[in-house]
């Protein structure tokens, strides 16, 4: 067996020659070619069908347990899922990377050539979606019964081609030539409702008996994506809906000769999950992304049930007891109404009875505080799509309406404020209120996020039910975003503290004890100097920019949005890029700003953000007075795969929302723990980042939740700051000109007018000199070789807490409680 032993207990062992023999089956029995014609896509093929072989055993390994278990499980409802790319990934958690390494090296082929073949599964915008991808790999990894449910879009998260610096979308499709993971399950497929109208009927004894009528049928088809826990013991899976039409529905439209109108619906029904829709923090209330949530949930539910009544018959006593549902934002809360209806007009329970299974079962996360990101649908479009469950809704608000009396008799302020329906033009209803009501416990993914959840966002809501509100501070997977994007970090570590830190984060915090020591931190700084080595490669492919390694790689990589402030980013290089022209002897340590951002498309500031960075950037990387020490790249299409290569090669973290508004950042964690320093604000999780690495090892600037609130209420005036700080004048005036865009004065001048005429909402030019300061302190730092390195290494040494195994531990002691089932060969 070439097979490594390591402190890791695996399940499968295969050495190179099996690990050959089973590509080269694949390669012939499953996509008919051969070693002589098989170019790297094939290969990957093969690669991956030789995994699946060990995964589809693990599945039923899995499930099996699982099902003679009879055990409680977490699913996990979430509108996207960030998986990225996962042949690496299973490769790693099975402990066969460098198996299958040295069996391609044998074949004549390159493994990091075969493993860019796979196009990333994009289903999802950003944070939120990564952080469910996180979660289900930590589930698989601690051996607990869990489930993802989806959607299956067709096309996932737009490609992003930038076209003289603007950004330009084109549709991803990341199963144009078949997706070698999923499985299709046809035995399980589910028949969703929508549409039509509600017919109220007396039963026997009295009883009102509500029936839908539906307008229309459509069929959920799941597909499977395998998630294999690191071991490779448990594999899970993540279950995915895909839309079609219900044959069964177009049958008397057919025969009564309406071939095209059934052709139509066809479309129609396939257009549910044809597209994940790209805004992240913003509500755009359109009828097909209720759709989309509605369609998810109900297959998902409908899944479930199917499941425990082949354990329990029709006996609902157990249901709570077996099942737990988190709500990934407000996305899926139509999942609430939907098990109520199920309850009570199919299974004919009583009201209070489906009332406590429900509140037994939801529990519901909060992402963000931003207004225009709550979730709010017109009633009469609720009315439209889902006639029943609008109906249920304002049942379960008129006795939600008789609790909130209880407590605050006759004050129909508070009831205005907390009921699910918002009253004015057009009647709203809230699905943040339904969600917190309908569930047993609701949580922030941050600490203070939290806090502001409870003390802002739903106060009332923390005084009628103490307790339902907590934190669970988010966490990503060190296998992914060490392990296997780091791997001379990974080895490094390795040698020094033995390499079962993976399954446990916190031992990193042996590394303290070398971060003063010179040979360590020269071997530390070696791997940080070769990972940049391979960025600088990727932005000469990409950008033909050349960079130096010996600069400061300074790395702002997050969806593009004001409140997360690239702009703040952008003065500052300007400013840099002004003092170097006035001063060519302006003393600074060369530095590459590297960006990745998509904005939503329909952000039109976002965009013109985007715009600014490029043009800047081919200003001042083409300006011979200044690029030896001033360089900016913006690489086009951030995405999983993207940030796995940006990550390990940067010196400097952006961390700088405005204290607030970043309900946690997971990016932030990911780069600290591969030695990134953090310059950032006092906002999400850099606070606990801040709390773990000590103060001396982090760059915090800028107002505080307290001072921006102070600030806003004295009434900001953004033009005292542009009057007083003659650098922000210059730049902001800069931008208006037509220097970075020549012929086109007054193209990047929606910036300024934002921040000056439009109040700057987020606070940009207040918190401006506190970052152009923090600034000069990490030049300061950085030329310092050893307080550098020293800190470097007390980041990485100090990031077990924002292990995502820490993040579940919390959700399945406090909320879920849910027992691992470990899975045993037979
Ligand atoms: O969720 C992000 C938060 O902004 C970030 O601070 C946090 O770390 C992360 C995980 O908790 N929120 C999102 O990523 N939100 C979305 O992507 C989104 C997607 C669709 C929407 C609204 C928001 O309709």
């Amino acid at each position: 067996m070439s097979a490594k032993k390591t402190s890791v207990e695996r399940d499968v062992t295969i050495n190179k020659s099996e690990f050959k023999a089973a590509v080269i089956k694949h390669l012939h029995c499953t996509l008919g070619t051969d070693e002589n014609k098989a170019n790297n896509h094939a290969w990957w093929k093969a690669t991956c069908s030789a995994m699946q072989e060990h995964v589809l055993e693990g599945i039923r390994k899995t499930q099996k347990t699982h099902y003679l278990n009879d055990t409680r499980a977490v699913h996990y409802f979430s509108a996207e899922f960030l998986m990225g790319r996962l042949l690496s990934n299973n490769l790693q958690n099975f402990g066969l990377f460098d198996v299958a390494n040295d069996a391609l090296n044998e074949l004549g082929v390159n493994l990091s050539d075969v493993l860019e073949e796979e196009p990333d599964m994009a289903l999802g915008n950003g944070g939120l979606g990564r952080l469910a991808a996180c979660f289900i790999d930590s589930l698989a990894t601690m051996e607990l019964p869990a489930i993802g449910y989806g959607i299956h879009y067709e096309h996932g998260l737009f490609r992003q081609e930038i076209q003289g610096g603007a950004q330009i979308e084109r549709p991803d499709s990341w199963r144009d030539y078949g997706n070698p993971w999923e499985i299709c399950r046809p035995e399980s497929i589910q028949e969703v409702s929508l549409f039509g109208y509600v017919e109220t009927k007396y039963g026997e004894n009295g009883r009102i008996q509500k029936e839908w009528h539906p307008g229309h049928i459509v069929k959920g088809i799941p597909w499977d994506i395998p998630v294999v826990g690191y071991g490779g013991k448990t594999v899970n899976v993540l279950r995915l809906w895909q839309s079609k039409a219900s044959g069964y529905f177009n049958w008397d439209v057919f025969n009564s000769g309406g071939y095209l109108d059934a052709q139509a619906e066809n479309v129609q029904a396939e257009t549910i999950s044809k597209v994940l829709y790209p805004n992240d923090e913003t509500e755009a209330g359109k009828e097909l992304r209720l759709i989309q949530q509605y369609f998810f949930c109900a297959c998902s539910l409908k899944d479930i049930i199917r499941r425990y009544k082949r354990a329990h018959g029709d006996d609902w006593s157990r249901f709570i007891d077996q099942v737990v549902i988190q709500l990934n934002d407000t996305h899926p809360a139509i999942a609430i109404p939907e098990l109520m209806r199920i309850l009570v007009d199919r299974a004919e329970l009583d009201w209070d009875k489906a009332w406590n299974i429900c509140t037994n079962v939801f529990a519901y996360t909060n992402h963000t505080l931003l207004p225009e990101a709550l979730e709010r649908w017109p009633a009469r479009m609720l009315e439209k799509i889902l006639p029943r469950h609008l109906e249920i809704i304002y049942e379960i608000n008129h006795r939600f309406m008789k609790e909130v009396d209880k407590k605050w008799p006759g004050d129909n302020a508070v009831k205005a404020r907390l009921s699910i329906i918002e009253e004015g033009n057009e009647k709203m209803v809230r699905m943040g209120h339904l969600s917190v009501i309908g569930s047993f416990a609701v949580n922030g993914v941050a600490e203070l996020h939290s806090r502001l959840v409870k003390q802002n966002l739903f106060p009332e809501f923390d005084a009628l039910w103490p307790g339902k509100l907590t934190n669970v501070t988010n966490g990503i997977t060190p296998r992914r975003w060490l392990k296997a994007c780091n791997p001379s970090l990974s080895k490094l570590i390795d040698k020094k503290i033995g390499d079962d830190w993976p399954l446990d984060l916190n031992k990193l915090a042996g590394l303290e004890k070398f971060a003063t020591n010179k040979t360590f931190q020269k071997q530390f700084m070696q791997v940080k100097q070769q990972n940049k080595q391979l960025l600088a490669e990727e932005i000469k492919a990409s950008l033909d920019i050349d960079v130096d390694v010996n600069a400061i790689f300074d790395v702002q990589i997050k969806r593009l949005h004001e409140y997360k402030r690239q702009h703040l980013a952008l003065l500052h290089i300007m400013a840099l890029y002004r003092r170097l022209l006035e001063n060519p002897d302006y003393d600074m340590h060369p530095r590459v700003f590297i960006f990745g951002a998509k904005a939503a498309p329909g952000y039109k500031l976002a965009k013109d953000i985007i715009l600014a960075i490029n043009k800047v950037a081919d200003k001042i990387n083409n300006d011979a007075r200044v690029n030896q020490k001033l360089k900016v790249a913006f690489l086009p299409n951030y995405r999983v795969s993207l940030a796995e290569k940006m990550i390990p090669a940067a010196d400097v973290s952006e961390q700088i929302s405005t204290a607030g508004k970043e309900a946690s950042g997971t990016g932030n964690m990911k780069l600290a723990l591969n030695g990134a320093v953090t310059i950032g604000t006092l906002d999400g999780a850099n606070i606990e980042i801040a709390e773990e690495v000590g103060d001396d090892n982090i760059f915090i600037f800028g107002l505080t939740v307290d001072e921006v609130n102070e600030l806003k209420a004295s009434g900001y005036k953004p033009y005292d700051y542009y009057y007083k700080n003659p650098e922000i004048k210059a730049v902001l005036d800069w931008l208006e000109t037509d220097y970075f865009t020549p012929g086109k004065p007054g193209a990047l001048s929606s910036i300024k007018q934002s921040l000056l005429d439009h109040g700057d909402q987020y606070l940009v030019l207040a918190d401006y000199e506190a970052y152009s300061k923090a600034q000069e302190e990490v030049d300061k730092a950085y030329r310092d070789k050893e307080r550098w390195a020293k800190m470097a290494i007390i980041n990485t040494a100090k990031m077990g807490k924002f292990t995502s195994d820490r993040s579940i531990r919390d959700y399945v002691e406090r909320i879920w409680k849910l027992d691992s089932c470990p899975v045993r060969k037979g």
